[in-house]
């Protein structure tokens, strides 16, 4: 069995330049998630779960949980020498490293608990991260040194606290998944080089939302939903309220999961830095694509750390079908 560790050292020695720090961080990150895991089993028991009574930069109800799997994160990289800035969806302003302002190289952009409406219901939860070079446009922290496109991500990877807890990354070399062995607390490979189909029968999308979308995303949804053996459709809906969990099945198993913009709102729900650009990276390394609907997910230059951009990601050509119905706004194919 091959550990998370040695998989990253392995991937480190094809590179003869490497320093060893990126494999520092990420195992930096498999710790803040083996302790969120262990967290999240125990929850029952402990006084974690319910809100906090605050609310986030997004307007949300901080539970108990997202305040300590963002401390749990913060605290672990508090110790970091290599990480200068952390972005967290739990945090308005990017958090400064005291003891990276020098040496720290990298920005980790992170939602430290995905699926949050999941907490006090025993369902899936997630953990998402992106990894960044930093750059430095003066001696001063500018918001600027941390805003780059998907494109030029390092690493990104999420974490599914499922019936077991599974850690799945890229570094721009494949997509491989890792399973948490419990009982000795190692991330072991479990699957690697992973290929999405090409296209799928699943869909994952808050139907509940279908008014308020525009006429070609109503039409992409009944074109899905509409009965044509030849095409292997209707697809099925499958939507957990997790988007770590719901994109975990898309890359098993193909198809897409949505969440569009609305006509009231059309940069939709999600968030560009922490949520839609690293799932985009792990999904089009497994051969499918991330896409806002109109332009490729990877390839938006961001403006603030927070921003909110629609997502329709998963198997290449399900992805391709939305684009184009959305560009030509009509459903001339549809029955
Ligand atoms: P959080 O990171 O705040 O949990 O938000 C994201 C999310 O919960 C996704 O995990 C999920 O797919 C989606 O929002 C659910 O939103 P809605 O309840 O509007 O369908």
């Amino acid at each position: 069995m091959i550990s998370l560790t040695q998989h990253i050292l392995a991937g480190q020695r094809r590179h003869p330049e490497a320093t060893g720090d990126f494999s520092a961080v990420m195992t930096q990150i498999a710790f803040a998630a083996k302790k969120i895991s262990r967290d999240l089993r125990q929850a029952g028991l402990l006084d974690i779960l319910g809100s906090t009574g605050e609310t986030n930069v997004q307007g949300e109800e901080v539970q108990k949980l997202d305040q300590q799997a963002n401390d749990t994160f913060v605290q672990v990289f508090e110790q970091s020498p290599l990480v200068r800035t952390v972005v967290s969806e739990e945090m308005e302003e990017p958090y400064l490293i005291a003891r990276a302002v020098e040496t720290g190289k990298y920005v980790l952009f992170f939602d430290p608990l995905d699926g949050s409406s999941n907490i006090d219901v025993n369902a899936p939860l997630g953990t998402i991260f992106s990894m960044h070079r930093l750059t430095r446009s003066s001696d001063k922290f500018s918001v600027e040194d941390v805003l780059h496109p998907g494109s030029v991500q390092l690493a990104a990877g999420y974490v599914l606290y499922g019936s077991s807890t599974v850690l799945m990354y890229t570094c721009g070399n494949g997509t491989h998944q890792f399973t948490l062995d419990p009982t000795i607390g190692e991330f072991f490979l479990s699957a690697t080089d992973m290929q999405i189909p090409q296209r799928g029968k699943i869909y994952s999308v808050n139907e509940g939302n279908y008014e308020k979308w525009s006429q070609p995303m109503q039409s992409c949804l009944d074109y899905f939903q509409s009965v044509d053996a030849a095409s292997g459709r209707p697809y099925s809906l499958r939507y957990t309220g997790c988007l770590v969990a719901d994109v975990h099945r898309v890359l098993l198993k193909g198809g897409l999961y949505m969440y569009p913009g609305e006509v009231e709102k059309p940069d939709g729900k999600l968030r560009l830095m922490y949520e839609s650009a690293p799932l985009t990276f792990l999904i089009e390394q497994a051969g499918g694509l991330g896409s806002t609907g109109f332009e490729r997910i990877s390839s938006i230059q961001p403006t603030s750390p927070h921003q909110r951009v629609p997502l329709v990601i998963g198997s290449r050509e399900d992805v391709e079908f939305v684009e184009q119905t959305l560009k030509e706004g009509s459903m001339a194919f549809l029955k």
